[in-house]
């Protein structure tokens, strides 16, 4: 019913017509990937007057499945939920004892989870990237914070114009705090708020893209549930505003944009002719079939297929002498966000619900803390029964800063991320939970991230860097030496926002994007 009541905006990028590109194609401005990046490129050209075209190699999640949804939940995963795996892959996926992942068919899911040495990268597949599996968190970082991360970029400009301007066209909201403290699915929340707040630390709400007056209905039956039927890392199927319904969608409506899904961009160089980049791209059907391979020409190419995607791309055109003069800084500056994961064991009456919101609210904000800086997610742990479980994403300032370099003897980029390197962020995790545990009287939960382990610090959320602003590119995502190649990305950020970085990334590409079309394209 909720569904019905969206704008009609919600449904444009779905309903937009897409013409397929077919090999011997030339066209003026090629996006690879459809997440923030390449969204706010789409649809900031299409409205200058340039047609785009979007590669993407996900699905075009809008057709539902046998069951009636489009996305399946995360307590019975289905062939929806990973990105070609045959088992399930979660982040926690360990209880009491044993392995909880669960057999799947093998199909290209919406949730990838990237293995590199030491570190598993979850990121999003389909039109929309990311915001099809996130947790909707929409976090503007300090700006003190941002200045010193991005010295180069005007911090005032920033938050006067495109700070705004992304949380606007995201479509960000804030919980009504009335609502939010008697509502049954946010008492694990309460709980996380009471025993942070008892234990000395400060907690905030923080905005979030997910229709909160939606989630009311959830809560009060009168709408078909999501974020209250344990939908999130698998997509949402109602409630939240990911990149197709906002971004994407508007860029639809121009009447510009074309999107070729299931596309996996392979090769980009300068054409032998004519000027523009050759596109390499292989064309799948959702079993990893191969449908096709194809060459394309493009004026400008947009290299925003996310930070993993981007630098494994970019350094592998290197090594292979398709780009040969790439700066040697492409591949390096990458780095988890200092995420680390942790939960705890709550005291018996302290129960945290067996209804919970998929959809965080509350952060622990100890990021003024010099000896290790901590702002830590509240999250949800919805499994429908009752565990006394309070789980948190710790956002961190770690040092450590991986490199992609492209493995000539395997034939793929690969990063390098040194098993030790999370250790600051456990440090600095840790001694906000060690208090909290220690005030409450409470433990951690050892079962959750393997059989005895109490960090989940072998994989991240939020994969930054990779191709640093000002270090890989010019001051706005330009690619030196070659006119025309533009990175708009989490991975022009160097491995670090202090906070969930998907309005940053919408801001810095909004920013860069005005620039390039201002100066490049006029
Ligand atoms: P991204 O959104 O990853 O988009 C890249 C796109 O490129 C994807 O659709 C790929 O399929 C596609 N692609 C990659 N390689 C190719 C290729 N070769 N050819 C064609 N297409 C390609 O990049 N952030 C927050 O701020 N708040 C949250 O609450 C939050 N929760 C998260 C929860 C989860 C489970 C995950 C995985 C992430 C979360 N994040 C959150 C991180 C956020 O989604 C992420 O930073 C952004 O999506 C990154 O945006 P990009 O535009 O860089």
């Amino acid at each position: 019913m909720g569904a019905l009541a969206l704008p009609s905006l919600w449904t444009a990028a779905a309903a937009a017509p897409r013409k397929m590109l077919a090999t011997g194609d030339r066209v003026p401005a090629l996006v690879i990937g459809s997440g923030y990046g390449g969204a706010v490129t789409a649809l900031r050209l299409t409205q200058a007057g340039i047609p785009v075209t979007m590669v993407e190699m996900g699905q075009n999640w809008n057709a539902p499945g046998s069951d009636g949804k489009v996305f399946c939940n995360m307590i019975k995963p289905d062939g929806r939920s990973f990105w070609f795996r045959s088992k399930t892959d979660m982040p926690t996926d360990y209880f009491s004892g044993g392995s909880i992942d669960k057999a799947i068919p093998s199909d290209a899911g919406v949730l990838a989870s990237e293995h590199f040495a030491n570190m598993r990268v979850y990121q999003g597949r389909g039109v929309g990237g990311g915001s099809l599996v996130n947790g909707g968190m929409a976090v503007t970082p300090q700006q003190s914070y941002f200045q010193e991360i991005l010295p180069s970029v005007d911090a005032g400009q920033m938050y006067s114009t495109y700070f705004p301007r992304a949380n606007q066209m995201l479509g960000v909201n804030s919980v009504d705090q009335s609502w939010w403290s008697s509502a049954a699915c946010y008492q694990f929340a309460r709980v996380g708020k009471k025993t942070a707040e008892a234990s000395g630390y400060k907690t905030e709400f923080i905005p979030n893209v997910y229709d909160f007056n939606y989630m009311k209905q959830e809560q009060a039956n009168t709408a078909p549930r999501s974020a209250l039927a344990q939908e999130v890392i698998f997509g949402n199927n109602y409630g939240k505003k990911s990149l197709d319904k906002t971004y994407l969608a508007a860029a639809a409506a121009t009447g510009k944009l074309s999107i070729s899904t299931l596309h996996t961009v392979t090769k980009v160089a300068p054409a032998a002719t004519g000027g523009g980049y050759t596109v390499q791209m292989t064309q799948n059907d959702v079993n990893g079939n191969v449908v096709a391979q194809k060459t394309v020409t493009a004026d400008r190419v947009f290299f925003a297929a996310g930070s993993v995607g981007t630098s494994k791309l970019l350094v592998s055109m290197k090594a292979q002498g398709a780009l040969p003069n790439l700066p040697s800084a492409v591949g390096a500056g990458w780095g988890n966000n200092g995420n680390v994961m942790v939960a705890r064991a709550n005291q018996g009456w302290d129960p945290t619900g067996t209804l919970q919101s998929a959809i965080p609210t509350l952060g622990i904000n100890n990021w003024a803390d010099p000896n290790g800086p901590v702002f830590a997610e509240i999250a949800p742990f919805p499994s429908g029964i009752e565990t006394w479980v309070s789980l948190y994403l710790a956002i961190t300032k770690n040092p450590n800063r991986g490199t992609f370099t492209f493995d000539q003897s395997s034939g793929a980029s690969v990063l390098n991320w040194q098993s030790g390197w999370t250790q600051p962020s456990i440090d600095a995790a840790k001694r906000v939970f060690d208090t909290i545990n220690k005030k409450q009287g409470t433990i951690y939960r050892t079962d959750l991230f393997g059989v005895y382990k109490t960090w989940g610090d072998d994989f991240c959320y939020h994969p930054l860097g990779g191709c640093v602003l000002g270090q890989a590119t010019d001051n706005y995502g330009r690619l030196p030496g070659y006119p025309g190649l533009y990175v708009i990305d989490g991975s022009l950020i160097p491995g670090s926002t202090g906070v969930n970085p998907f309005v940053t990334i919408t801001a810095l590409a909004e920013r860069n994007i005005e620039n390039i079309i201002a100066n490049d394209l006029h």
